[in-house]
């Protein structure tokens, strides 16, 4: 089956919206992305039918609860093939797996003069939390380079990876180049030195296949809104031999086997490390969304993303002072296309498409070392999904051609 996205955008209640007289065109699926019925259903279900606290009571509505969360970790494992259901741990999103890893794992494996290598084109989530590790514990954080057209430059990365390297912490996916990461072979190399491997998979995750175990990277981390699923739920996936390993980051109910006044034991994997009543509709939710994505199939999904690009990047090369940042090569990456239009400033660019009902989003995309190192102070970016049709894309192009004459006519 290939992608119907026209069959597949009426699944959208929010995208039959008029925004500004003209039919929303959502194209800020980098930032979040917009839920369809059977996602919404099936929140609306569990709250109507199961919703009680998980793993504590022994009625029904708690038994049935605790197996429809519990069903939600296996359905997230199947999609990411990870081995098994303890090597997955729900969390409230990318942003929290990557600072709970920088923290339980920072611990356990960084010490003075330790290097833990990242790159210039990562999210700040996957900046700051290692950001702070290194200040923690005095280690030292290093820069992979990226080529000019925005790729990551593999040979520094190679030459990087040395015996100081404990962690190389990765995006798979750039949220502002839509670049795609060569991981299984840079996890190679992290292991060939003894590093640990964590790749960010926000941007991933939604948009093209992905198994953990071919990967075989030691930790991944991606968010369920992203991939049509509510907000506040996400995941950090982490091998058996790691997640024994490392130390829980937060405390408190549902973790703990036994508590003494001076101490505590926890329970086993997963639930060592999810502390409190956790996010069950947004698990749920987030099965659900995996569900509606298995369906079409990641392959199609990916085929697609990578044909819109395939289809705009030419496009937009021809267009007289648009500037699209990243590899113009569109098997390289996925639906993201960052842009410029000459001089205008970015969120002039957002604000003109706005008025003809495109979502795009301006700014540094929480990626400011990204912005600095590339010279720029900031960008447009439209961010394609499986919901977005033709039609889409043309009037992305459109608005390109209208915001030109709209500001050249004011400047005039
Ligand atoms: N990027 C964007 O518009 P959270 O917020 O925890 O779900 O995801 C954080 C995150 C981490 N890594 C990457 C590569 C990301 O793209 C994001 C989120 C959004 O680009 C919001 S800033």
């Amino acid at each position: 089956m290939t992608v119907n996205e026209e069959k597949l955008k009426q699944d959208f209640p929010i995208l039959s919206q008029i925004v500004n007289d003209e039919p929303l065109v959502y194209l800020d699926n980098a930032a979040t992305t917009q839920k369809p019925r059977q996602v919404l259903d099936a929140v609306v279900q569990y709250y109507e039918t199961a919703n009680a606290n998980v793993h504590r009571g022994v009625h029904t509505l708690a038994a049935r609860a605790t197996e429809q969360y519990e069903g939600a970790r296996e359905t997230v494992r199947r999609f990411i093939h990870a081995e098994e259901t303890a090597e997955v741990l729900f969390t409230r999103g990318t942003t929290t797996s990557l600072n709970w890893l920088a923290q339980s794992l920072g611990d356990a494996v960084v010490e003075a003069g330790d290097e833990i290598l990242i790159s210039y084109m990562e999210h700040h989530s996957n900046i700051i939390p290692w950001q702070q590790l290194a200040k923690r514990k005095q280690a030292k954080l290093v820069y992979i380079e990226l080529t000019k057209d925005g790729q990551l430059d593999l040979a520094d990365a190679k030459a990087k990876i040395t015996e100081k390297t404990k962690i190389v912490a990765l995006t798979h996916v750039s949220n502002v180049l839509g670049v795609i990461n060569p991981i299984k072979e840079l996890t190679k190399w992290a292991h060939a030195k003894g590093a640990v491997m964590v790749v960010d998979g926000a941007q991933a995750v939604p948009h093209m296949p992905v198994d953990v175990q071919a990967l075989d990277a030691d930790f991944y981390a991606f968010s369920g809104h992203k991939m049509l699923a509510p907000t506040g739920i996400g995941v950090l996936y982490g091998k058996r031999v790691w997640l024994e390993r490392l130390a829980p980051v937060e405390f408190g109910g549902e973790m703990i086997d036994f508590v003494y006044e001076q101490d505590s034991t926890w329970k086993e994997l997963p639930w060592k490390f999810e502390a409190g009543t956790p996010n069950m509709s947004g698990a749920i939710g987030l099965a659900a969304a995996i569900d509606y994505l298995e369906a079409i199939g990641m392959e199609n999904i990916f085929a697609q993303e990578q044909a819109v690009a395939a289809y705009l990047l030419p496009k937009l090369a021809a267009i007289d002072g648009v500037t699209v940042y990243g590899p113009k090569d569109a098997s390289l990456r996925t639906g993201v296309i960052s842009f410029n239009i000459d001089e205008l400033h970015p969120h002039d660019v957002a604000t003109a498409f706005d008025m003809e009902g495109v979502a795009v989003r301006a700014g540094h995309h929480c990626a400011q070392p990204l912005m600095r190192y590339m010279d720029l102070a900031a960008t447009a970016r439209a961010s394609f999904y499986v919901y977005n049709t033709q039609a889409d894309a043309d009037k992305f192009i459109d608005a390109i051609q209208k915001t030109k004459e709209f500001f050249s006519y004011g400047l005039n």
